[in-house]
């Protein structure tokens, strides 16, 4: 379940966050595949709840009514068109699977399917589920049973969200049944929401039970989802992240805060030398590897601080430094601009999501951020294609926050985060020739919008990243987007 099989010469996933189905196969065809991208994380594809009373905030997502596949963004055909073109392209999809409840008790009582549920009674019948299949005593997880009450933190209600027994054969089935047709479509994995809010055991029963990948879409034989599980786990809880790592790779929300602390100059950059388990990390294979998701980027779920697209500087070199290193399996998140942490995507009146529109230059318009599209980030990506499985290696630093390490003989990087200049003669690791930065600008047929890059017989170049630069941080690699 640790392997996310992404087409060869491929990694980093980027999170479409409320994206539609149409326009996820339309940005695979156009946009990911063709720049190297490994996998998308996509919102949940099963049925929630219509809130209109909250102007359809983003979260009523997270509130199942079904497991039928219509959302606002797309239904079934469209799901299944995706995950062919993707596919074809090269991309893998990931699905955000909400089993640990169903809905709350809101104010209305349609889903994007047309279905309803009765919630006093526990009964949602498109499943169906009645109050047998849920945990019971009823009760709600206050604050203070994350520190010292795991069998409340899983028996109880996540924010009144009812809450599924998975130790309840009818509701194992449901959800491995639910799991299965998507794995069928062609998905890859799933990231398993509110993970911490479930039994380990009971997961793992489910996880046993998912089929192998579909190879009609392009896997190996024999291969198992990738699962990465929902686990907020900063230390100090009832409930560890260690707990879950036996049945699957878990999100490691401690790479967000530590890179966010450091990029902001809050921690030297020379100490990220023993980046990985030595931060008090996950083991790598166990490692879903981000700076920030779609609820700490809004002030959601807890642990503030941590960069986000508003903070453009800081956090492109906090995910440069993400993709340049080896440690973890990289997400990154691609958001809708917000000004209100409730506020859903772009939508029109009818509550219509608006797809994004491209710009002359590459990036989004119509309210979406886009952060893929940014050439800092895929420049990142192609850097860490090209440095493909090669260690972390000749690291050097000033005793501050200039820090370079080169990754086996591909690849190169150098940050800066100090109030000075940057200027050293450094071992880049890289055949002898010229490179064009991927970070400051692109090659356009063969020549380098950004710095060039000098590499001589001895593999040592002159690097050169001002204070006062657009960016804090210059990258080069054997791969076509940087070899002059
Ligand atoms: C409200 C009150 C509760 C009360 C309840 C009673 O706040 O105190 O008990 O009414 O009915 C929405 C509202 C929330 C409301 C709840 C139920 O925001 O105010 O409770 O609905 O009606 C997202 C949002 C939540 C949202 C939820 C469902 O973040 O605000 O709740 O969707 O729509 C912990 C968990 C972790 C979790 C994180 C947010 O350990 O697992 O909190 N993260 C995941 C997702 C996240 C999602 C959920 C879990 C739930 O990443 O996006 O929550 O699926 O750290």
């Amino acid at each position: 379940y640790k392997n996310p099989y992404y087409a060869s010469g491929r990694s980093v996933n980027v999170h479409l966050f409320e994206w539609k189905w149409n326009d996820i196969a339309d940005e695979c065809e156009r946009f990911l595949g063709p720049r190297g991208f490994g996998g998308i994380q996509i919102s949940p594809p099963n049925e929630n709840v219509v809130l209109w009373t909250y102007n359809r905030p983003w979260w009523e997502r997270y509130q199942p009514m079904s497991y039928v596949l219509v959302t606002r963004s797309g239904d079934e055909r469209q799901f299944a068109d995706m995950l062919r073109r993707c596919n074809n392209a090269g991309v893998r999809i990931y699905v955000d699977a909400i089993i640990n409840h169903m809905t709350g008790e809101p104010p209305e009582n349609f889903g994007t399917a047309g279905n309803t549920a009765v919630y006093r009674d526990w009964y949602y019948p498109a499943v169906p589920y009645r109050a047998e299949h849920f945990n019971w005593p009823h009760c709600v997880i206050d604050g203070s049973d994350y520190m010292n009450n795991a069998w409340r933190v899983r028996n109880c209600e996540l924010v009144g969200l009812k809450d599924l027994n998975q130790g309840h054969e009818h509701t194992r089935n449901m959800i491995v049944n639910f799991m299965n047709e998507l794995i069928d479509l062609g998905v890859a994995g799933f990231r398993i929401d509110a993970a911490k809010h479930m039994w380990p055991h009971d997961l793992r029963i489910i996880y046993d039970r998912l089929h192998n990948l579909n190879t009609a879409h392009g896997f190996p034989a024999n291969a198992r989802p990738y699962i990465y599980q929902e686990v907020i786990d900063y230390g100090g809880e009832a409930i560890s992240r260690d707990e879950y790592t036996p049945i699957g790779a878990v999100t490691e929300f401690r790479v967000g805060m530590e890179l966010s602390n450091a990029f902001r100059g809050n921690n030297q950059l020379r100490w990220l030398t023993s980046w990985g388990p030595q931060w008090g990390l996950l083991a790598h294979s166990d490692a879903l590897t981000f700076i920030d998701n779609h609820d700490n980027e809004r002030g959601h779920g807890g642990g503030g601080g941590i960069l986000t697209y508003k903070e453009p500087r800081p956090y492109k070199g906090a995910i440069a430094f993400l993709l340049a290193h080896p440690y973890g399996e990289p997400q990154i998140m691609s958001s809708f601009d917000f000004w209100d942490s409730e506020v859903g995507p772009p939508m029109d009146h009818s509550g219509n999501i608006i797809s994004p529109s491209i710009n002359s230059d590459g990036t989004c318009g119509n309210g979406w951020i886009c952060q893929h599209r940014w050439r800092q980030i895929y420049g990142m990506v192609a850097f860490r294609n090209a440095a493909a499985n090669t260690g972390m290696n000749d690291w050097w630093d000033n005793g501050s926050n200039q820090i370079a390490f080169c990754r086996g003989g591909n690849a190169f990087v150098a940050f800066n985060n100090d109030y000075w200049d940057l200027n050293q003669n450094l071992q880049t690791c890289l055949p002898t020739g010229r490179y064009c930065d991927v970070i400051s600008g692109i090659k356009v047929g063969s020549t380098c919008q950004g710095k060039t890059v000098t590499v001589g017989n001895d593999g040592r170049a002159q690097i050169q990243v001002g204070a006062n630069e657009y960016d804090m941080m210059l990258a080069i690699h054997i791969g076509p987007e940087s070899r002059l």
